[in-house]
């Protein structure tokens, strides 16, 4: 049984591991040790009874006061010890508001991308709406609606990529890769009748070796206007507005006749160069750049669609992007838009 003297010694052996416990953890374990259930201040208390009166007050009072020592004591670390612990959080966790930020990875369009939202912008601002249609196209909507001759070179195995499909359809060579987004806009008129704005956007494909000028797939922005009494002279008005707008005021354009199989009449598209505005220099030759294909709609395309030729007319016309970013960024070759060099791409 205890004695005043094995509590006090009890008591001073407490407070000296109160005294030393480095964390919370420790210091519950000490409470445990001595206040607990089974605690060696609890046992003393619970075996009181066992003594004499006298003994039972004395002891009892001693013990008390241990006890209340202890709890006061351990009350006491704990909050020095949570003060502390919040001190090590907060010196580990600061944040130095001063530094500067991290600098995110801006990515930027391709070249491609952006000089196609530039034009379509222009023919946004005209009137145009943007048409889309399936890069995967049949013979029907490249070539036949748009009164291209079964025996015209284009329609060769060895010009266009056609897709097999064995004895699944009569025709072997009725599905293909578009070699231009004319078919978007024969799907456009035989949808809806006239009027029709709309510049159709996207990628071509054609069976090309790759060279500086040439790739198998490549991007078009076609534009097709039918109307009442549309005439060459509103071709001609938009292609100049367009070209001031895309290359600069002090731009003159020229029209070269042409042949397309399905415009009646015509013409190649130049620009006057920027360096020698016509006159000839070592960047353009002659003085001028061939930017576009146009001309007023074949009368046999506009009858194919459901549309009566004597009743409405239009223009069309054809660029090819990449030759036009070529032009205006000066870019040397045509593979370099599609070998994903980053130091290439970055740049724009
Ligand atoms: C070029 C020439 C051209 C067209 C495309 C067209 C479309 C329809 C009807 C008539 Cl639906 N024509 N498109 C007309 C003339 C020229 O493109 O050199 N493109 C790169």
């Amino acid at each position: 049984m205890a004695s005043r003297m094995g509590l006090e010694i009890m008591y001073e052996e407490a407070k000296d591991a109160i005294e030393k416990a480095s964390d919370l953890r420790e210091l519950d374990q000490i409470r445990i040790e001595y206040l607990g259930k089974k605690g060696k201040i609890t046992s003393v208390l619970k075996s009181l009874g066992k003594l004499s009166p006298e003994e039972r007050k004395e002891i009892g009072l001693v013990a008390n006061k241990v006890r209340q020592n202890l709890e006061t004591d351990i009350a006491e670390k704990q909050e020095e010890l949570s003060r502390l612990e919040i001190e090590r959080r907060l010196a580990l966790e600061s944040v130095d508001i001063t530094l500067p930020g991290r600098q995110p990875v801006f990515g930027n369009r391709h070249l491609i991308a952006k000089v196609i939202q530039d034009i379509t912008n222009i023919f946004i601002g005209l009137g145009y709406k943007i048409a889309e249609g399936p890069e995967i196209e049949l013979d029907y909507y490249n070539f036949k609606a748009l009164n291209t001759p079964a025996d015209h070179p284009a329609r060769s195995l060895q010009d266009t990529f056609y897709i097999k499909r064995e004895s699944i359809h009569p025709s072997d060579n009725d599905i293909l890769l578009r070699t231009h987004t004319s078919p978007v806009q024969i799907r456009v008129m035989k949808k809806q009748g006239p009027p029709v704005y709309i510049i159709a956007p996207g990628k071509a494909f054609r069976r090309d070796v790759p060279d500086p000028t040439h790739s198998p797939m490549f991007h078009q922005v076609e534009g097709l206007a039918v109307d009442k009494g549309i005439t060459f002279g509103d071709l001609k008005g938009t292609l100049e507005e367009f070209t001031r707008q895309m290359f600069g005021k002090d731009r003159q354009i020229r029209l070269r006749p042409h042949f397309f199989p399905f415009t009646e009449p015509s013409a190649e598209v130049d620009v006057s160069c920027a360096v020698c505005r016509g006159a000839g220099c070592r960047i353009c030759g002659t003085g001028w750049l061939e930017i576009l294909g146009a001309g007023m709609v074949d009368p046999n395309v506009l009858m194919e669609v459901g549309y009566n030729p004597e009743e409405v007319s239009g223009f069309a016309f054809g660029m090819g992007v990449e030759r036009i970013a070529m032009l205006m960024y000066g870019v040397p070759d045509i593979r370099m838009f599609f070998d994903n060099d980053m130091r290439f791409v970055k740049q724009f």
